[in-house]
């Protein structure tokens, strides 16, 4: 095994025996060889492009990727079955070009495949294939990294072209773009052809989250300034999680009138800012902080946990929820039920989740009180008199982003010294968990305006950049750069790689990136980035704080 996908990864090098995530190494292995099953889909459907045979494995291969992300998925079983079904696609798809080749040249295809697309074998052959199709497959350590930096991206963005895909907003441009690059990891190319693809990789973030914004504000709304209740209610309830907002809907209408609540926790809390789940009266409020406090907070709960997506982490050995744990898309858990894909045209069924309910006690409080959020594009927008005068008006001197991940170690208490060490003249626009680093922290406001403005989920970061956007054309400047705004990102996972890529992509500069840089990053491939971007890692608080105040 050996994995560096992650921000927390040992040593800030690898993990090689078990993840300190707790992914296990057959998990790991398993997810290593679904990557190479799937490079090679990809390259038959490079071929099945230049024959122009339509296919259309693009949204699997998407959904493949979204479940190796960190702490999505710990089913071997899963992985197993994903290797078997990417295997008879990839056989399906190479028959048709074979058929269409002779067809076309008259002559068999006798093109020497890389092993990822000829490979295959039994389900008990996967353990011993899988030790052998890992990272340090390739040797060359920049080759490396820039393949495992455009794979970790695409990771992300395809998590992302799921959400929007399963509500019904699907690009074919977004899927070629997975089969070029993952195509391009097996295929002897120049550094240059590399980097540009792994800087192609964020304008494909770019439009994914746009895809994606206009899959939730148009099936949703537009997100609102809310406040939103961290308390608990009497009644029992289903706690939800992770970023898929159709699973949300399908489990308010089905718990409406069922006498059980439904709270949020993690990622889900801005599912509360949309005008479409404020109309149920059983939607109480947020349960608890960001994904790392889960054991804990799970176990509080009392009812029922249903994990639409990341993070989902192992179960300590005192936690007694695993059976009211549920899974759904592409999270998976050893032991959890996993409530199975909506039929066509129809919804999830979560009765099973509704009747283990009815069996729990109300939530345990942890807290009472509320916090603000709401604040994506349109709703910023809607207030964007108000910032510019005070940003005129001197009262706004600095905006600092600090999107990003969340995660357990002690050095992210960074994040909360920067929040209470920024002036408070400075306004923090998040979105992603990282927030939870201190949007419970009592930072007030400006003249009204909150100094925590939260955009929603990781992939509302793509808010921020319309806003920042916004700005630039409101203030007459040239360059993004020359805003009053600072970067400094928290990345856990490979989602925020790709919202990294993204900001890159639209020439955003001297972005701040912690709490380490990551391990997948070859001295030489950092120095890449330092020198044409300005990415640094943070330094201490005071520092950072003193710098960015000063424009660096
Ligand atoms: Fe290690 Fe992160 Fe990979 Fe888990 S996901 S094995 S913690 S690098
Ligand atoms: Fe968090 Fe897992 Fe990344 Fe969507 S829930 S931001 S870490």
């Amino acid at each position: 095994m050996f994995c560096f996908q992650c921000q927390e990864c040992a040593n800030n090098k690898g993990c090689t025996v078990r993840g300190v995530c707790g992914k296990p190494e057959a998990t790991a292995n398993l997810q290593d060889l679904l990557i190479h099953t799937l490079k090679g889909i990809a390259l038959w459907s490079k071929e099945a492009r230049s024959l122009e045979i339509a296919h259309s494995e693009g949204l699997f291969v998407a959904q493949c990727l979204f479940s190796t992300i960190t702490n999505a998925n710990w089913d071997d079983e899963r992985f197993a079955s994903l290797i078997g079904q990417a295997l008879e696609r990839r056989e399906v798809l190479r028959q048709d070009v074979l058929a269409a080749y002779k067809a076309e040249r008259g002559r068999d295809f006798d093109k020497t495949m890389d092993d990822s697309a000829t490979w295959s074998g039994p389900t008990d052959s996967f353990a011993e294939k899988s030790r052998s199709v890992g990272v340090l497959a390739t040797e060359n350590e920049d080759v490396r990294s820039l393949r495992q930096l455009l794979i970790i991206g695409l990771k992300g963005i395809a998590a992302y072209a799921d959400h929007a895909a399963v509500l019904g907003y699907e690009d074919e441009n977004l899927y070629d773009f997975f089969m070029e690059a993952l195509a391009s990891t097996t295929e002897d190319l120049s550094v240059d052809a590399m980097v540009a693809l792994v800087l192609k990789a964020g304008e494909i973030s770019v439009q994914t989250m746009a895809l994606l914004d206009r899959a939730n504000t148009e099936t949703y709304g537009n997100p609102e300034i809310t406040q939103v209740n961290i308390g608990v209610g009497t009644r029992p309830a289903i706690l939800i999680s992770g970023h898929d907002l159709r699973d949300m809907e399908d489990l308010l209408r089905q718990t409406e009138g069922t006498g059980v609540d439904v709270y949020t926790h993690g990622e889900m809390l801005p599912a509360h800012y949309y005008p479409a789940f404020k109309k149920y009266d059983h939607f109480v409020g947020n349960y608890g902080g960001s994904w790392w406090k889960q054991n804990d907070e799970f176990e509080a709960f009392n009812g029922p946990i249903l994990m639409t997506t990341n993070c989902l982490v192992p179960l300590k050995r005192h936690n007694t929820y695993a059976d009211r744990l549920f899974t759904t898309g592409m999270t998976g858990y050893p032991g959890a039920v996993h409530i199975p894909d909506r039929p066509e045209g129809g919804a999830k069924d979560f009765s099973a989740l509704i009747a283990r309910a009815r069996t729990c006690k109300a939530p345990t409080e942890l807290e009472t009180g509320t916090i603000v959020g709401g604040f994506a594009h349109r709703q910023v927008l809607a207030l964007a008199d108000k910032i510019v005068e005070a940003v005129k008006s001197g009262a706004i001197r600095r905006f600092v982003v600090m999107a990003g991940c969340d995660g357990r170690h002690r050095s992210r208490d960074y994040y909360s010294e920067v929040a209470q060490a920024l002036p408070k003249d400075t306004v923090i626009l998040t979105a992603g968990c990282a927030k939870y680093r201190y949007n419970k922290l009592a930072l007030g406001d400006i003249g009204g305006i909150p100094r925590v403005l939260d955009a929603g989920q990781c992939n509302d970061s793509y808010s921020l950049a319309v806003i920042a956007l916004k700005l630039k054309e409101v203030f007459g400047l040239a360059d993004i750069n020359e805003l009053p705004l600072s970067y400094d990102i928290a990345w856990y996972e490979q989602k925020a790689v790709a919202v990294l890529l993204a900001l890159l992509f639209l020439g955003i500069k001297d972005i701040r990136l912690g709490p380490t840089l990551p391990a997948f990053l070859s001295p030489n491939v950092a120095k890449v980035l330092v020198e044409n971007f300005g990415i640094r890692a943070i330094d201490t608080v005071e520092s950072d704080v003193a710098a960015m105040m000063d424009g660096r």
